[in-house]
C-alpha cells in the first residue's frame, strides 16, 4: 500500500517541512503506518507566521461580502469532497464512517457556511450620551491567531476555530493533532482550490511539544484558541499568559448523565447508549457518568446493558459497525487501564471490559469493548478522572440534593444531560448543574449560534455564535463629543 505525505501548507501552497523529517501516521483500525505527516519545528511556524503577517493588511481591510464569498467557497469545497473527507475521517481516526458521514464532515461544512454567513451580519454597540456624546465600539480583527485542535473530532474542531477567526479578518497559523492530519492537509487543498489568498489561512503539522509550543510562544501570535486534554490546556495557559495573550481553551470533561424515574424511557435509553459510546466515547461531551432515580435503576440497568450488548464493534468502514478503534495504541493502554482502576476500586463490571480482537484485517486493531460499570463511589478515581473512551459508570441516587453533590463533584464542568419530564425539576436542576451546557431530554443537539465551552477545568472562554466573533475581535471604545 502507498504511503500518503501529507504536506504543510503555508504562504498558499504545500510544502515540505524545513527540517525534512516526517512523523508516521497509523491507521487506528489496522494499527499499521498509512501516512507520513511533517515533523515541523519553530521555523516552520516562523514561515507561516510571516506569510499571515504578509497577508493581514489586505485580509483585514477586505469587505465582509468578499472574504464571505470566499469561505462559502471553502464550505462548497467541504461538501463537494464530502464522501473523501468522510473516508479520510474514518481512516484516520478510526471512528464508524458512518459517523463521519453524519457528524464529522455536515459540521465541518455547516461551521464554514454559519461563519460566511455571519460576517455580513456582526455589528456592533453605540452609546448614546445626554451630555452630547456618542460612543461606538469598534470590533476589529486582531492580526495572526493560533488555532491548535485535538484528534478526536479532527475537522470538525480544526473547521470550528478556523471558520470564525478568517471570517472576523484574521489570519491564521494552525496546527491539527498530529494523530490525524489528514483531513487537515485535504483542507489545505480545498482552499487552494477556493483561491483563498497566500498566507490568510496556514497549516503547520508536527508535535504539540514542538508546533503547538511554538505557535503558543511566538510573539506575533498575540490569540491562541486551544482544544485539548486540561494538562495541556495548562500548559499553553503558562506560556501564553506572561505574555498577555488572548486565551480561548476546551479542555477535558467528565460529564454526568441525570435520569429521574419520570423521564421519556425509550428516548432516553437510545439517547443514553449514543451520548455513552458515540465516537468510540472520544467527544469531550459523552456522558460518563450515569445517576438514575433508584425507582428506576434496576430497570434501567437492565435494559442499558441489553441495549450497550446491541453494539457492534468492528471495521470502522463496515456499515454494521457502530464503533470503531480508539486513535492511537497509547489511548487504548490508558482506557484499559482506567479499567482495571475501577475494578480495583470496587466497580463490578455489568458488560464489556476487554480489548477486542476483530477478524481479518482490523486484527491488529485499538478496539474496545463498550464497558459499563456499576458499584462505584461517586467520588473515586474512575468516576471523578476524564478516561475518554467507551466507558461509563451508573449508579443510583435518591434526591435532587444527592445527585447534584454527585455530578458537581469533579474539577470538570462542561456538559450534562438531564432527564425528566417535569419542567419545573428540569429548570431548577438545569439551574444548579455547574456545567456550561446542560441538555434537557436530549443530547449533542447543536445550534451554532449558542455560546459553547466549560467552566472550572473544562476550560476558559465559550466558542460560536457571537461569542467567538468577540474572541476573534478587538473591541475599542471610541467616544466623540459634539455637544457644547
Ligand atoms: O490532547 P492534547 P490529546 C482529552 C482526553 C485525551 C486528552 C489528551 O482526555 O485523552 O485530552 O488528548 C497539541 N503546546 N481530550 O492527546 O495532548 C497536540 O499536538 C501546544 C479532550 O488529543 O491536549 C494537539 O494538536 N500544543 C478534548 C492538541 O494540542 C500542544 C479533545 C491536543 O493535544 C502541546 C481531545 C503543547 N505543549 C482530547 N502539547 C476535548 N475537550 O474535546 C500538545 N499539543
Amino acid at each position: 500500500m502507498n504511503i500518503i505525505t501529507i504536506k504543510n501548507y503555508i504562504n498558499g501552497t504545500l510544502v515540505m517541512p524545513t527540517s525534512g523529517q516526517y512523523l508516521d501516521v497509523y491507521n487506528p483500525a489496522t494499527g499499521a503506518v498509512y501516512a507520513k505527516a511533517p515533523d515541523s519545528d519553530a521555523h516552520d511556524v516562523q514561515l507561516a507566521t510571516e506569510a499571515a503577517q504578509q497577508a493581514f493588511p489586505v485580509w483585514s481591510k477586505m469587505s465582509a461580502e468578499k472574504r464571505s464569498k470566499l469561505l462559502l467557497k471553502i464550505a462548497d469545497g467541504i461538501t463537494a469532497n464530502f464522501e473523501k473527507l468522510a473516508l479520510a475521517e474514518s481512516i484516520d481516526n478510526g471512528k464508524p464512517l458512518s459517523l463521519a458521514r453524519t457528524v464529522d464532515i455536515p459540521r465541518s461544512a455547516s461551521n464554514f457556511y454559519f461563519y460566511a454567513t455571519a460576517v455580513m451580519h456582526h455589528a456592533s454597540e453605540s452609546h448614546f450620551m445626554e451630555e452630547g456624546a456618542i460612543n461606538y465600539t469598534l470590533r476589529r480583527p486582531i492580526g495572526v491567531v493560533g488555532c491548535i485542535s485535538p484528534w478526536n473530532l479532527p475537522l470538525y474542531l480544526f473547521t470550528w476555530k478556523i471558520a470564525p477567526a478568517l471570517a472576523a479578518g484574521n489570519c491564521v497559523v494552525a496546527k491539527p493533532s498530529e494523530i490525524t492530519p489528514m483531513t487537515a492537509y485535504l483542507l489545505s487543498e480545498i482552499c487552494i482550490e477556493a483561491g483563498l489568498p497566500p498566507g490568510v489561512l496556514n497549516i503547520v503539522h508536527g508535535l504539540g511539544g514542538k508546533v503547538g509550543q511554538a505557535i503558543t510562544e511566538h510573539p506575533s501570535i498575540p490569540v491562541i484558541s486551544f482544544t485539548g486534554g486540561t494538562s495541556t490546556g495548562a500548559h499553553i495557559a503558562s506560556t501564553a499568559a506572561p505574555k498577555f495573550k488572548k486565551l480561548s481553551l476546551e479542555l477535558g470533561g467528565k460529564n454526568p448523565a441525570i435520569i429521574f424515574a419520570d423521564c421519556n424511557y425509550e428516548t432516553m435509553l437510545k439517547t443514553v447508549a449514543r451520548s455513552s459510546f458515540s465516537n468510540q466515547g472520544q467527544i469531550c461531551l459523552c456522558g460518563s457518568r450515569i445517576f438514575v432515580e433508584r425507582p428506576l435503576y434496576e430497570q434501567f440497568k437492565a435494559d442499558f446493558v441489553a441495549e450497550v450488548n446491541k453494539l457492534t464493534v468492528g471495521d470502522p468502514l463496515n456499515e454494521a459497525s457502530n464503533l470503531g478503534a480508539v486513535v492511537s495504541e497509547a489511548h487504548l493502554k490508558k482506557v484499559l487501564s482506567y479499567i482495571e482502576l475501577a475494578k480495583e476500586e470496587g466497580g463490578m463490571i455489568l458488560t464489556g471490559g476487554k480489548r477486542i480482537q476483530v477478524e481479518g484485517i482490523c486484527k491488529n486493531g485499538w478496539f474496545v469493548q463498550p464497558t459499563v460499570i456499576e458499584g462505584l463511589p461517586f467520588d473515586c478515581r474512575t468516576n471523578q478522572e476524564e478516561i475518554f473512551g467507551p466507558v461509563v459508570s451508573i449508579m443510583p441516587f435518591d434526591t435532587e440534593e444527592e445527585v447534584l453533590r454527585y455530578a458537581n463533584s469533579t474539577q470538570y464542568g462542561l456538559a450534562s444531560s438531564l432527564w425528566t419530564e417535569n419542567l419545573s425539576r428540569a429548570n431548577r436542576m438545569a439551574e444548579e448543574i455547574k456545567t456550561g451546557i446542560v441538555w434537557v431530554n436530549c443530547w449533542m443537539l447543536r445550534d451554532l449560534r449558542t455560546p459553547f465551552g466549560g467552566m472550572k477545568n473544562s476550560g476558559v472562554g465559550r466558542e460560536g455564535g457571537w461569542e467567538a466573533f468577540r474572541f476573534f475581535t478587538e473591541p475599542k471604545n471610541v467616544c466623540v463629543k459634539y455637544g457644547t
